[in-house]
């Protein structure tokens, strides 16, 4: 849906509350506001010292070659290894006995991996799927479970040149034989299954049940990681054991350099409709920005912090901020297998008190998941090592933002909400830590040496209290370098809505500070009655409302207003439906916003169809709210999430 300039995204929320950098933090950060000033003074030569934050080969001599715009090549004529610059240079450096890995299982198991064992380990992986037949250039598809062995599968292709594409182990046979045929995958890596919420879920049927469909003929070997011990059908010939094959290889392995435009991975998008979109990144840029983002936004100190990640290795979130940037930064960190609740919704706070974690990165929705559960159970562990929080995934609401900085941060430690996307491989648009005064609810500005701004229809710069697209206005180091096979589809995707400039399929608004606030996607704002609202607006301001923990807002079809707002709200703990509410909070909307904006329809409900990563799927919801059958849903994590919305509606008429 197009937003006219006239009217562009209603700019609505209100919101005042500042919360400037601890001063502690602030004299100790890893950046300070010199890298703006360095990067707007000459940007090349910005990211070339960042480049060289890395161990390189053949160092480049060269940092952007932009001559056939918009396939960028960053660094093109150094070489590097990426598993080397993750693992073995901690090791020469003197760190071998510094733990890389606190594993976390559901069931309770846990397992110290150091970066001298992860080193061994990557190199007998690289030995395993060398002897498996993998070169240079063959892509290997990874299917597991948040288990260490999926980092090391990652770095191990890495090591070896192989472009890996890890699938979601919770997307079905489907997803996982698309992905795989899309990407002529020659070999995929599995586990027999994962634990999740307190049993075993088995995987390799699902990688069995793909490997019938056609365009997957290639995959040679399937290479199996026993995790729960349950029974596993066996395709001799083809599927082999990994404790059969890697523990027996040598821990030698030489780490071949790689030209910085080789292939590293690709990932699909959870793309809404249509074939899902293999976004292709490459290695020199892509490790450059993903380590010095990781570096700068997270402060991280790696002789005294404990840093978790608590996305999916399957999300991109997971591939540049568990394993290439934290590794590449020596980090120790927490990998966690399970859910949030299992065995009781404390989990995730009793890991923190365990470890003693100081940085935590999470999303939205799981902040607001705990909002609902209630504000007492974190109370009851000590989250004292904290001392820096970060959002990802979607626009954080800003009474999400203050109830994670009061609750889980204890009202002292900042809050960095980093915007980027699966396409922009590492964080663009995010708070310093040590430097950025935050407001709640704003990424605000774009990172040292990123450019980013906010236009109208016809492509102009929205001035300060404006809102329209968000674009991407000069390359970047880690920029998707295509999309697998579809040079076309990268072009219309990306680059043809706006001349020379990425669109990124995202509302925002600047505001008088000229900070970014990102509204959602384009394609889920609402057309009422002429205006254009933001999805983010709506949710935020009934998620302001006391008794409500979140709230997913669309625009269903209606005869006098063109779209009228349908909102989906979930109640906090203690709240009840009771009679009244519904009006109650279309006032509070009304007041928050203006009348405009007040949805016509509200719903409570237990839980909101999202994807694995966690983000709402309007579009669901939309196909609820205009009585029509149900869209695409198997990237859902939950499918039984829609029966249940869908028996609180009255019949379609
Ligand atoms: C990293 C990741 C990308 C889309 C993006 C936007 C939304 C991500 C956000 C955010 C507002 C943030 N998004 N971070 N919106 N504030 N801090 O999420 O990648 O899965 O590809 O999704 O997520 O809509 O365009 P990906």
């Amino acid at each position: 849906m197009g937003v006219s300039s006239n009217e562009s995204l209603a700019n609505l929320l209100k919101e005042e509350r500042r919360f400037a950098p601890p001063a502690e933090l602030a004299a100790a950060a890893n950046v300070t506001a010199e890298d703006y000033k360095k990067a707007a003074a000459d940007r090349m030569e910005f990211w070339a010292a960042k480049a060289r934050r890395l161990t390189w080969d053949i160092a480049p001599t060269e940092t952007l070659d932009w001559s056939n715009p918009p396939f960028a090549k960053w660094f093109a004529d150094g070489k590097l290894n990426v598993a080397y610059n993750c693992v073995d240079r901690h090791v020469e450096a003197g760190h071998g006995d510094r733990v890389a890995l606190h594993f976390e299982g559901e069931p309770g198991d846990s397992r110290t991996v150091t970066y001298a064992e992860l080193r061994d380990e990557v190199s007998r992986a690289a030995n395993a799927l060398t002897e498996l037949g993998v070169k240079a250039g063959d892509r290997v598809a990874i299917y597991l479970p948040m288990i260490p062995e999926a980092v090391i599968a990652m770095l191990a292709c890495a090591r070896i040149g192989a472009p890996h594409s890890v699938v979601f182990g919770g997307f079905s046979a489907d997803a996982l034989a698309t992905r795989i045929a899309d990407a002529d995958a020659r070999v995929v890596i599995t586990a027999d299954g994962g634990y999740r919420r307190g049993k075993p879920s088995a995987l390799k049927p699902a990688v069995d049940e793909a490997l019938t469909r056609p365009g997957t003929e290639e995959v040679r070997s399937v290479l199996v990681v026993r995790r729960t011990g349950q029974e596993t059908a066996w395709t001799e010939g083809r599927d082999v054991w990994w404790h059969d094959v890697v523990p027996r290889q040598s821990e030698q392995h030489t780490p071949q350099a790689f030209d910085a435009e080789h292939p590293l991975f690709i990932l699909y998008t959870s793309g809404t409709t249509g074939k899902p979109k293999g976004i292709l990144h490459t290695t020199g840029g892509y490790l450059t920005q993903a380590s010095y983002t990781h570096h700068a936004v997270f402060d991280l100190k790696p002789e005294t912090d404990v840093y978790w990640c608590t996305a999916d290795i399957g999300w991109v979130t997971g591939h540049s901020y568990i394993v290439y940037g934290p590794l590449s930064n020596g980090a120790t960190q927490v990998l966690y297998e399970g859910t949030p609740d299992t065995p009781h919704q404390g989990r995730w706070w009793e890991i923190i008190q365990k470890y003693r974690v100081s940085i935590l990165y999470t999303a939205p929705t799981a902040i607001r998941t705990c909002m609902k559960w209630g504000d007492d159970i974190p109370a009851k562990f000590d989250l004292s090592s904290l001392r820096l929080l970060g959002s990802v995934g979607e626009p954080i609401n800003p009474e999400a933002w203050i109830w994670y900085r009061k609750h889980i941060g204890a009202d002292r430690t900042p809050i960095v909400d980093t915007w980027w996307q699966t396409e922009t491989g590492a964080i663009m648009i995010s708070p310093l830590p040590g430097v950025t005064t935050t407001k709640p609810g704003s990424a605000q500005n774009p990172l040292p040496g990123i450019s980013a701004t906010v236009i109208d229809d016809e492509g102009n710069e929205v001035p300060n209290g404006s809102g329209g697209y968000l674009v991407l206005t000069e390359p970047w180091p880690s920029m998707l370098r295509t999309i697998w096979g579809d040079d076309q589809r990268y072009l219309d995707t990306y680059w043809s809505r706006f001349e020379n400039r990425y669109f990124a399929g995202d509302g925002a608004k600047k505001d008088d500070d000229g900070d970014i606030w990102l509204l959602g996607r384009v394609d889920d704002v609402m057309l009422v009655s002429g205006h254009n609202i933001s999805t983010t607006e709506v949710e935020s301001a009934l998620v302001s409302h006391p008794k409500v923990a979140e709230a997913a807002v669309v625009g269903a079809s209606d005869p006098t207003t063109g779209q009228a707002i349908a909102a989906f709200v979930i109640l906090r703990g203690s709240a009840t439906e009771e009679e009244g509410l519904a009006e109650e909070l279309r006032a509070h909307v009304a007041k928050e916003l203006g009348p405009i904006a007040k949805p016509k329809r509200i719903l409570p409900v237990a839980e909101l169809p999202k994807t694995r990563s966690g983000k709402i799927m309007r579009r669901l919801l939309r196909d609820v709210a205009e009585n029509r059958q149900l869209g695409d849903v198997t990237t859902l994590t939950d499918s039984t999430v829609m029966e249940l919305i869908q028996s609180k509606l009255p019949a379609a008429p």
